[in-house]
């Protein structure tokens, strides 16, 4: 766990450094008038079957201008398939755990020989937590904090709950945890494909999955951070964490959150870029491959989090893409889940 937390952190390190010393670009978020999203508008969940038919089509995947991984863009086409309206929420992982037994990899017990090298008093049962760096000592390059015995059950660690949050996104799973809930109910993980057609809601090659300006008629579409990642959150969106998911409008498909509150899993391994199964020195990695953690198994996160902001992890669009170790779940990233014809 600790190698997790590592790791997590030199991702999270080099992305921000990377921006203040390389970043260019013109702002997304104009300075238009907005208005603060209220809980009381927010939709609710009515359970597993709350899914929405997307019809097949052909549209662009990826996109240049962005982050290099993202391109190239080029036409796929699609079949159709059904897809969560909503991020699965605390209340529907609970059931599945109640109905199986399932136990989390961030509940589990590391086995040490998963980590030579480490020793066995440090590796306990925990995940990622986001603290903001005037809560955290003041560092401001360290805002990922592993937390023995956080995990979806107690979210911010030991003694916190999620009463009170039952329709908030679930948190802290891994790829594996979200794979088991996705089996159980005889559904699977959209492909990175899917869920960028369906994030996308019919506007094909637009910026955002609302089209291509940030604010549509003054207001937030998605649960975001505004204000100067990570040090400050002005909270126009109304949310400084995760939201109750269906809190932001429906897009195109009527799907809310594909963009923001919780980054989601998909099913496909990360390279970075599409098309590339291949490093620059003629290697494949079967398991995905992220340069700046090699030979650690990733796979993909798409749709950004309420942790994205315009000065950091510009990530709140269809096309965007990150690598995130599947055996790591962290506060801000959870899932959905597709059912396919048969
Ligand atoms: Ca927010
Ligand atoms: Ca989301």
């Amino acid at each position: 766990m600790y190698k997790f937390f590592v790791i997590a952190f030199s991702i999270i390190a080099a992305a921000v450094l990377g921006y203040f010393f390389a970043m260019t670009g013109k702002p997304i978020v104009n300075d238009t008038a907005h208005t603060r999203q209220s809980q009381s508008t927010c939709a609710k969940s009515t359970g597993h079957a709350d899914m929405v038919w997307v019809e097949g089509g052909v549209f662009t995947r990826g996109a240049t201008g962005f982050y290099p991984e993202e391109a190239p863009p080029g036409e796929i086409e699609v079949d159709g398939f059904w897809i969560d309206r909503f991020e699965v929420t605390n209340t529907r992982f609970s059931e599945f755990v109640e109905a199986t037994g399932y136990v989390s990899i961030a509940e589990r017990e590391p086995n040490p020989e998963d980590f030579p090298g480490i020793e066995a008093e440090l590796l306990e049962p925990g995940s990622i937590i986001f603290i903001r760096p005037s809560e955290s000592a003041g560092r401001l390059t360290q805002w990922w904090q592993f937390v023995p015995g956080a995990n979806w059950r107690e979210p911010t660690g030991p003694g916190s709950s999620i009463k009170g949050r039952e329709h908030y996104p679930v948190v802290h799973v891994a790829y594996e945890d979200a794979l088991a809930y996705a089996n159980w109910l005889g559904h699977t993980l959209p492909t990175e494909t899917q869920w960028e057609y369906a994030a996308r809601g019919g506007l094909d090659k637009a910026v955002f999955a609302w089209g291509n300006e940030f604010l549509l008629e003054g207001k937030y579409q998605a649960n975001t951070w505004q204000g100067i990642f990570p040090v400050m959150n002005s909270n126009e969106d109304g949310f400084s964490g995760t939201a109750p998911v269906g809190c932001f409008p429906a897009n195109g498909y009527g799907l809310h959150d594909m963009i923001g509150n919780v980054w989601e899993w998909v099913d496909a391994w990360y390279y970075p870029g599409h098309g590339q199964q291949v490093s620059a020195n003629g290697n494949s990695h079967a398991q995905g491959h992220d340069p700046r953690q090699p030979g650690v198994p990733v796979k993909v996160i798409k749709g950004g989090s309420y942790l994205c902001a315009e000065n950091y992890c510009r990530r709140y669009r269809p096309a965007a893409r990150h690598a995130q170790e599947t055996m790591l779940g962290a506060t801000h990233i959870g899932f959905r889940t597709v059912k396919n014809r048969g």
